[in-house]
């Protein structure tokens, strides 16, 4: 039967240009498949066939301007559009997976085991009935015991419901009481040998101290830190020995995202696993001769060992979250196996001050991400002094957590509380726990068991009672939960165990730990460095280090023998787990390369057809996007702005990853480009985060090492909401060593107009520039574009090179013209400049003009004028990037210097101009230092023109204008350099000057 195949609902868009066909009369074609691309103004999207079958005939050409109903194809077809349409084989797949995720996660409903009597009863001098309170009080235990904590919950839940029906309107808390989460009698119990564990820990944390001090006592300039990790050593060794799997050729490894500044204890760990020599330990912080150990995690100087960068503080946080995010994404793509690998976090209590370690965990609950362990080490204490002082930062985050979703165990107290507080019958324990704060809890680690009986249990005579057969040396020993290889065990273990939500562990710990009266609990202590010959004494014998005091003296590393219990066990475990950690390695396979020619439609001439570099990139996109190979890698990322850059296309075509799928009819189902969310979606549609969005990026961008399977991400945003506002993370993308694309959007000073001041970016690429790794490029027509991203995916997903790219696209639209047949222009467009017009009728007078993005337009019409006007020859060239052309005179300069007697290298720059006629004037749309970077590298009379100032709303007429980089500018500009270069009478740039309205005292544009 002959069917009609028309356009689509295309939205608001009328008389669109067909710019592909993409069947023929005798295709077959099915349910989906592309027939034409149309493009608008704006965008290019394709129309995918709702019919199946024969092409009859084809009803429009290339050129045609199309609207909805208009006839496209006639089709013999064999499925008419109501055609259920068939689940993809892997969509099918996962759907199993997550039925059978969904059977595993039905909440265990048995009853709680019975406990023995521990009702805390918090006493509270609120209370006006406490009769009436303990009957609701038995009565809610009694439901825990009979039907179990669901039920109990159940029942509060409907209680606050109800009374909020009833009028009372007072928020219920999100905390609980300040003791542990789970219970003992909860506890699930470590199997490991607790003696050989503990001998394992105190040698790992003397090895650690006693780098740090060697180090210093060697250098005092290299710095180093021990306190942090003597509060955190049991929370790492019971996940190394017990949780943390390593990645093999059987399992993907989990990821762990070490403290930055804990460093020196994962290194005297590897040191005792015979991973790392003394030697490397005594070259701790001395990177600069190869085999120094890094100071913090850098993926960057130990590329083998570190894989995330996370002393910079927040970005730990952020990264871990959009990792477990990206983990899930692969999964749901069907690329990589779900295995129930985790991404485990550890984090500062201080660090949570930053806005960025609580800024995602909204996401990280809404994605249901239960392959996501944070843990914080709650030590109490930063940098300056206690984190809370006044409050508790444990609570405080319990709150934050739980209502963001998440859960949250809390492990405050260790094992020799426990009969403590199951002795707590009046509450009265429970209640100075609760009521004692941060500073009061530090305070009392820096003094001693006297001060802890009469400043804490001596606060009530309940209390003192409870401890009154204890002596002030078992006050002493009365441990915080973080030092507890127990505690911290069973939280491991419920943690790992959690589904359908991220998980946080809140550990209590001291800062210091173990450091004595210089080192512990005291306000100096993350500065400390050094310890004293009396410091390392106690240290030694409060972790029975055997060395003797001559050792210590000496500071001696201690690692036992080959054949000890101790190293046999240590490394026994992690073989068990499957191997070291951390260690980074990277399996994984280059992407079957494009035809090399993908791109060359692009190099052809648009003609009268007007378009800009960001619809240039979208149709490149769409052409990646039917390369068998290249397609499913790819991941694009937008912050939000699919339809400020015409992408909204991508969204029917290759759907918006979310998890549950789509669980709504979109308001525009109708249309071709209708919002489409599906689990197994390729988007990542981040929302308005640009933070999230490049985290998403990085973990895309590192793929290739952390699971093994090397990925595309391009994330585009608007250029100024790039480089300017996640800084930090490109940074830490240049050293974990990323891959991929970063494309700042509607780019340029006076290129983006309208917006403003805080839109318009005019030094993206200076900032880019201070990444070493990062290549950049500010391409001005869609052959620049198409050579440098062809090049971008051989040299980084083909070749595997560790660098990534930054390009600028804009939205003006203009005529591309044919790319130049100069056998090096495509050379010159990766190296950095080439030759793009050439202006010599008049042989008298000449210039080198230079110009990137839409400024090289105003160049080129400048270059015009220059000739018809004033008789001036000029050469015009195209800067692709004035960042490579700065590396490479860096070079040849640097080599020339320290080569004296060698025949000199010839910069590129120079190659290109140093034999030419006349000064050179540079102009882009950016601050005039992006085009000053090349200056030194050649010998020649040198001016820059540039868009330094605040933007502001304008045409782009008026902004250029504004600027002085218009053709208008340029023309008197190039006049007047001209004159000075004694090339000319001064007289012609006054007049240029005068005639195109100039105002030579006009205040400079950074002054207004
Ligand atoms: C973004 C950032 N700002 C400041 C620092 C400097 N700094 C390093 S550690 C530290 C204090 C950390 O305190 P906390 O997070 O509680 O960690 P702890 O050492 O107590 O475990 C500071 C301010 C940093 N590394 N990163
Ligand atoms: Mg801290």
């Amino acid at each position: 039967m002959s069917q009609k195949l028309l356009v689509p609902d295309i939205g608001e868009f009328e008389k669109v240009e067909v710019i592909e066909l993409l069947v023929k009369v005798g295709d077959q074609i099915n349910l989906n498949d592309p027939v034409v691309t149309i493009e608008s103004d704006k965008s290019s999207v394709e129309i995918p066939s709702t019919l199946s079958g024969v092409v009859e005939s084809v009803n429009i050409k290339v050129g045609d301007k199309v609207s909805k109903g208009d006839l496209l194809l006639n089709i013999s077809s064999s499925k008419d559009k109501n055609t259920e349409k068939l689940i993809p084989k892997d969509t099918e797949s996962i759907i199993k997976q997550a039925e059978t995720v969904l059977n595993k996660n039905v909440t265990d409903k048995k009853p709680a085991e019975r406990k023995k009597e521990t009702i805390i009863q918090v006493t509270n001098e609120n209370d006006i009935d406490p009769l009436e309170t303990k009957d609701w009080l038995e009565s809610l235990s009694a439901v825990v015991q009979k039907d179990g904590n669901e039920r109990a919950h159940f029942l509060i839940k409907e209680l606050i419901n109800k009374a909020y029906l009833e009028g009372a309107n007072i928020p219920y808390t999100q905390n609980t009481p300040y003791i542990n989460t789970i219970p003992p009698e909860a506890e699930v119990k470590s199997n490991g040998d607790q003696n050989i564990e503990r001998r394992i820990r105190s040698l790992i944390r003397w090895n650690a101290a006693a780098m740090v001090v060697r180090a210093n006592k060697k250098f005092p300039e290299l710095g180093g830190h021990i306190g942090t990790f003597a509060s955190a050593a049991t929370l790492y060794d019971v996940g190394m020995n017990h949780f943390w799997r390593a990645k093999n050729n059987k399992f993907g490894g989990d990821l762990v995202y070490f403290q930055g500044h804990s460093a020196p204890g994962m290194y005297a760990r590897a040191f005792l696993e015979g991973r790392l020599n003394e030697k490397q330990l005594d070259s701790f912080r001395q990177e600069v001769k190869p085999g120094g150990l890094s100071s913090y995690p850098h993926p960057w100087l130990m590329p083998k060992f570190w894989q995330f960068p996370t002393v910079s503080m927040g970005l730990g946080p952020m990264l871990a979250i959009y990792q477990a995010r990206y983990m899930k994404y692969l999964i749901n793509r069907g690329l990589i196996k779900d295995e129930g690998r985790k991404v485990w976090a550890f984090l500062g209590d201080g660090e949570m001050d930053e806005p960025e370690s609580l800024g995602a965990i909204g996401l990280a609950a809404r994605e249901k991400l239960d392959n996501l362990i944070f843990v914080v080490n709650c030590n109490l204490q930063r940098l300056d002094g206690p984190v809370r002082g006044n409050g508790k930062i444990i609570q405080e985050l319990e709150g934050s957590f739980r209502g963001a979703g998440w859960n949250v165990i809390k492990v405050i107290w260790g094992s020799y509380w426990d009969s403590l507080i199951a002795n707590d019958k009046t509450g009265h324990l429970v209640k100075i726990m609760n009521e004692t704060v941060d500073g009061e809890y530090q305070a009392m680690k820096a003094r001693n068991g006297a001060y802890v009986r009469d400043k804490f249990f001596g606060k009530y005579p309940e209390t003192s009672e409870l401890v009154s057969s204890l002596s002030d040396k078992d006050i002493w020993r009365l441990n915080r939960g973080g030092h507890d290889p127990h505690k911290v065990y069973a939280a491991y273990d419920q943690a790992s165990k959690n589904k359908g939500s991220p998980t946080v562990i809140l550990a209590k710990t001291i800062k210091g730990y173990g450091m004595g009266k210089t080192g512990e609990s005291v306000n100096t202590t993350h500065q400390t460095k050094k310890l004293d010959v009396d410091d390392l004494l106690y240290y030694r014998d409060r972790f029975d280090v055997p060395l003797t005091d001559k050792q210590v003296k000496n500071i001696e590393y201690f690692k036992p023998e080959e054949k000890s219990p101790e190293i046999k066990y240590i490394k026994e475990r992690r073989m068990d787990l499957g191997g070291f950690l951390p260690e980074r390695t990277t399996y994984s396979k280059p992407i079957k390369a494009p035809a090399k020619n993908i791109f060359d439609f692009m190099k052809v001439s648009t003609g009268e057809k007007e378009m800009s570099t960001t619809m240039a990139l979208v149709r490149m996109f769409t052409n990646l996007l039917r390369d068998k190979n290249v397609s499913p890698r790819l991941v694009p990322i937008i912050p939000d702005e699919a339809r400020t850059f015409g992408m909204e296309g991508f969204f029917q075509k290759i759907g918006i990853y979310a998890h549950e799928g789509q669980k709504y009819e979109p308001e525009d189902s109708d249309q071709l480009s209708s919002y489409r969310e599906d689990k197994s979606g390729q988007v990542l549609e981040e929302g308005i985060n640009e933070a999230g969005a490049m985290s998403s990026w990085i973990a895309a961008a590192t793929s290739y090492t952390n699971h093994d399977i090397e990925m595309i991400p391009i994330y585009i945003f608007y250029s100024m909401f790039g480089f300017q506002r996640i800084g930090d993370l490109a940074w830490a993308a240049g050293d974990s060593q990323a891959r991929g694309f970063l494309i700042g959007a509607t780019a340029g000073r006076t290129t983006l107009a309208g917006e403003g001041l805080q839109h318009q970016d005019g030094h993206s690429h200076l900032v880019a520039s201070t990444i070493p790794n990062c290549v950049t490029y500010d391409p001005t027509f869609h052959y620049e574009l198409a050579v440098i991203f062809r090049e971008g995916l051989r040299r980084m997903h083909e070749k595997n090179e560790n660098v990534f790219y930054y390009i600028t696209t804009m939205n003006e639209n203009y005529s591309h013209p044919e790319m130049p047949k100069d056998k090096n222009c495509e050379e010159g467009i990766l190296k950095g400049m080439y030759k793009i017009s050439d202006f010599s009728r008049y042989k008298k007078t000449k210039i080198q003009l230079l110009g990137s993005g839409t400024i090289l337009r105003e160049m080129m019409s400048a270059a015009k004028i220059l000739q018809d006007d004033y008789q001036i020859d000029s050469e015009v060239w195209s800067v692709t990037s004035f960042n490579e052309l700065r590396k490479n005179g860096m070079e040849t300069e640097r080599y020339n210097l320290l080569n004296p007697d060698k025949e000199p290298k010839v910069s590129f720059v120079e190659k290109c101009l140093g034999k030419t006629e006349g000064p050179i004037m540079a102009a882009s749309d950016y601050m005039r230092m992006n085009s000053d970077q090349i200056r030194p590298y050649t010998n020649k009379s040198f001016y820059s023109l540039g868009t330094d100032g605040f933007g502001r709303s304008d045409t782009r007429k008026n902004l250029r204008k504004f600027f002085e980089v218009d053709k208008e500018h340029l023309v008197a500009y190039g006049l007047s350099v001209l004159a000075k270069e004694q090339l000319i009478a001064s007289k012609y740039a006054k007049e240029a000057i005068k005639k195109y309205n100039i105002d030579g005292s006009k205040p400079m544009p950074t002054k207004l």
